[in-house]
């Protein structure tokens, strides 16, 4: 790591013909990095973090310190593209950027005539930038009048529960854990998904913290910390509740903090005492003794803290399970101390504008039915009908790559390989889904152009400014959509806004712009013990142990363990949970096509203990086996290991189908059900079988 003078010579950013251009790292990670990228003779030569910038301190992951590789990657997209074989087959020829405009214009016209409803927008976070994501494509897509998509195949779950207890997607300010004297790590491997929260982690560490990690997988978080409590995916609400027994038995309660900033306490005291370490033992497979010492460091432990992170909502009981653990920092008043409570996501301090990035006063009325893209394979697949409306009759793909991301493959697959779907793929790389489209629009990558950053691991707002021109004829997302929209004669303003000016208008006069420009990131309003004395965000102002907002919904009020859509033991057929959790060396789909990080990785692996591969004559580490369910079957290579517990297999990371064994990814197995709030997908509610192939 340079320090700061070389990087930034007399606060000039430019020496001898060499730029050094502040960025954002756009990736769908909590640590939204500040980058500084170095130019010469208008080629990016370098990226590195940003060393003025506290939380990234010049450090940046092994995918995103080799993205010059992945901008400058033989296989970018460098001009438009349409399909000239059958779908899936990856058979494009050249076109020219006015040809392929003006025909996607003149289809999604002709579709629209009929109902507009029947195209749908699909995008998620292959950038978290909001210019590059939901500004310029949300005007329009309201504007077209299109089908409106629920984002929900991260976070959702999760997010809601957390809104449903605390009030706002909010917690502790992240450097605090630095100070913490217990932090429970859940749901979450820090040094892959998280690495400058483990930073913190592990000073808090050598200033005599003690770490726990709560995963059914022994990560290489969990094998650093000081305790691992390796339950079965989708326990996590029993087991909060059965520490809730144990700190209510031992009277390690704050009263006071309970009395004055919670809202249902009796209800929920007398939920809790129905969970007896034993019983929960028996659900989460973990021992009771296990539950009552893990009770007793959150109960007598001070400063403690949770790092919370979506690993442990992706599950049937994903949204129940986020409040219960939220329940917890009030019980025991954590969050009177600025290094105790909890952190899942602090994107709700981000007082971003999107109704003017977004515009939805464009439907102008209109109120277009709602896709969820965790279920976009049955929906594709789904005839017209009153309660659906039109059969999907257009996709225009951006930010995402559905084929390989989105759970049960074979139903995406079979729905995107329609005939008579029109489908526009907006990629930087032929990925698995670009395959399917009748048209591929080749995109810019972070160092070709302008966006700006929320953050949901830190506060600080993050500017990206282009480092290079544009490669090939590759083009920013918004100025797609801008050309899109002059064809379809929309002559609204808001069509010409250029990009730096959409990141002016992103967050209005909320956050100093003059200083993103000058520094590259500005801190957003966080407040350092944010609910020391109560004050949360919920309809009550209280901490809501009872949420009132989904009774009303027909659901519990109070957080329950709620059993998987496909527990263990439920099949006989299929006796193992699988979990497909990342890989570190790569970042959902991104970064499987760089050939130096798939490298590393190797090939699409399955973890499995010991005793369950003895049990299906799986002898040798490296052999292929089988994994499979009655949704499909998945080719991979085993590895005999106790990073997996006896029942629960990992399979790790969401390959390209194309790179992985036989075509086909992880997700050939999950299924479309969905979690009890926030219609979440349930990635790791998933039961299977394997057989060496
Ligand atoms: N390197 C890398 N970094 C990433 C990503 C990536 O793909 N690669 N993905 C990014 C994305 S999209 C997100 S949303 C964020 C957050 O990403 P997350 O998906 O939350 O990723 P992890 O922090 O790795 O946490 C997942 C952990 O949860 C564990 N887990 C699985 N099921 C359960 C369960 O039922 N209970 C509990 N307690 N734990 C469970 C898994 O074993 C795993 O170790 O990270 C981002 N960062
Ligand atoms: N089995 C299983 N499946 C999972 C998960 C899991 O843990 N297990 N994790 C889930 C989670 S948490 C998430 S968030 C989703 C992620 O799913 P996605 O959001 O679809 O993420 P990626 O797979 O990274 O794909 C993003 C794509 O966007 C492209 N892209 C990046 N920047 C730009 C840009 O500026 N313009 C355009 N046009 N394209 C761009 C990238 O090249 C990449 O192909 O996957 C989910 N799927
Ligand atoms: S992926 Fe995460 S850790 Fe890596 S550079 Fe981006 S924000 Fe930083
Ligand atoms: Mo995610």
């Amino acid at each position: 790591m340079s320090s700061t003078v070389s990087i930034f010579p007399s606060g000039k950013e430019s020496i001898k013909g060499t730029q050094f251009v502040r960025g954002a790292c756009p990736h769908d990670c909590p640590d939204t990095c500040a980058l500084v990228t170095t130019v010469q003779d208008g080629v990016a030569v370098e990226v590195r973090g940003n060393p003025e910038h506290k939380f990234t301190q010049g450090v940046l992951c092994t995918k995103v310190s080799r993205y010059t590789e992945r901008t400058y990657h033989p296989e970018r997209l460098l001009h438009p593209m349409r399909r000239r074989g059958p779908k899936g087959a990856g058979d494009f020829e050249r076109v020219s950027w006015d040809e392929a405009l003006s025909d996607i214009a003149q289809r999604l016209r002709a579709i629209a005539a009929r109902d507009p409803q029947a195209i749908v927008p699909y995008s998620y976070c292959g950038t978290m930038g909001l210019v590059q994501g939901e500004s310029m494509a949300g005007r329009f897509f309201h504007k077209l009048g299109a089908s409106l998509l629920d984002r929900t195949i991260c976070s959702n779950a999760g997010g809601e529960g957390l809104v449903h207890t605390l009030g706002a997607k909010v917690g502790m300010k992240v450097e605090f854990f630095a100070r913490s004297r217990l932090i429970l790590i859940w749901g979450s491997n820090s040094i892959a998904s998280n690495l400058h929260f483990w930073r913190l982690a592990q000073e808090a560490k050598r200033c005599g913290a003690k770490l726990v990690c709560i995963d059914p997988r022994r990560t290489e978080t969990a094998e650093k910390c000081h305790e691992h409590v390796q339950l079965l995916p989708g326990t996590d609400a029993a087991l909060a509740l059965a520490m809730m027994h144990e700190l209510i038995g031992n009277d390690w309660l704050d009263h006071e903090y309970i009395e004055q900033h919670t809202l249902g306490w009796p209800a929920l005291r007398e939920r809790a005492l129905r969970w007896t370490p034993e019983r929960a033992s028996a659900v989460c497979g973990v021992p009771a003794a296990r539950i009552r010492s893990l009770a007793r460091d959150w109960g007598t432990i001070r400063p403690a803290a949770i790092r919370l992170n979506y690993g442990m909502q992706r599950v049937h009981g994903g949204g129940n399970a986020v409040r219960a653990v939220a329940c917890l920092p009030a019980l025991t008043g954590a969050w009177r101390d600025p290094a105790g409570g909890m952190l899942l996501s602090s994107s709700g301090l981000f007082p971003v504008d999107r109704a003017a990035l977004q515009r939805p006063d464009l439907l102008a009325g209109r109120t277009p039915r709602t896709i969820n893209m965790v279920t976009i394979g049955d929906d594709l697949l789904r005839a017209p009908s009153p309660q659906f409306g039109p059969r999907i009759e257009a996709l225009v793909v951006y930010n995402s790559n559905p084929v390989a991301v989105a759970p049960q493959s074979p139903k995406v697959v079979a729905g995107f390989a329609r005939e008579d779907l029109f489908t526009v793929v907006l990629e930087q790389f032929q990925t698995d889904t670009a395959d399917y489209a009748d048209y591929i629009l080749p995109a810019t990558t972070q160092l070709e152009h302008w966006d700006v950053h929320v953050s949901y691991g830190h506060t600080d707002v993050v500017l990206n400014r282009p480092a290079i021109a544009p490669v090939g004829q590759a083009r920013p997302n918004t100025q797609v959509f801008r050309e899109l929209a002059r064809r379809m004669d929309y002559r609204e303003p808001c069509f010409a806004e250029g990009d730096e000016s959409l990141c002016r208008t992103a967050y209005g006069d909320r956050v100093d712009f003059d200083r993103l420009l000058q520094q590259g990131y500005a801190p957003v309003d966080a407040p350092d013990a944010p609910f020391a004395a109560g004050g949360f965000p919920t309809p009550s102002g209280k901490c809501e142990f009872f949420s009132d907002r989904l009774a009303r919904q027909g659901l519990d009020g109070l957080p329950d363990h709620v059993p998987n859509h496909e527990p263990v033991g439920s099949s006989t057929r299929y006796p193992l949970a699988m979990i497909s959790p990342p890989a570190r060396n790569f970042l959902n789909s991104s970064f499987v096509n760089v050939r130096s990080l798939r490298d590393i990785e190797g090939e699409p692996l399955l973890e499995i203990h010991a005793s369950d591969a003895a049990a299906r004559g799986i002898v040798a580490d490296d052999s292929i086996v089988r994994v499979f369910n009655d949704r499909g079957e998945y080719r991979c290579k085993a590895r005999v290991s106790d990073r997996a517990r006896p029942g629960v297999v990992n399979a790790l990371g969401v390959w390209w189908r194309k790179l992985g064994l036989a075509g086909t990814n992880v997700n050939e197995l999950t299924s479309q059900q969905l979690t009890d709030i926030g219609r979440g997908p349930v990635f790791y509610d998933c039961l299977v079988e394997v057989e060496p192939a």
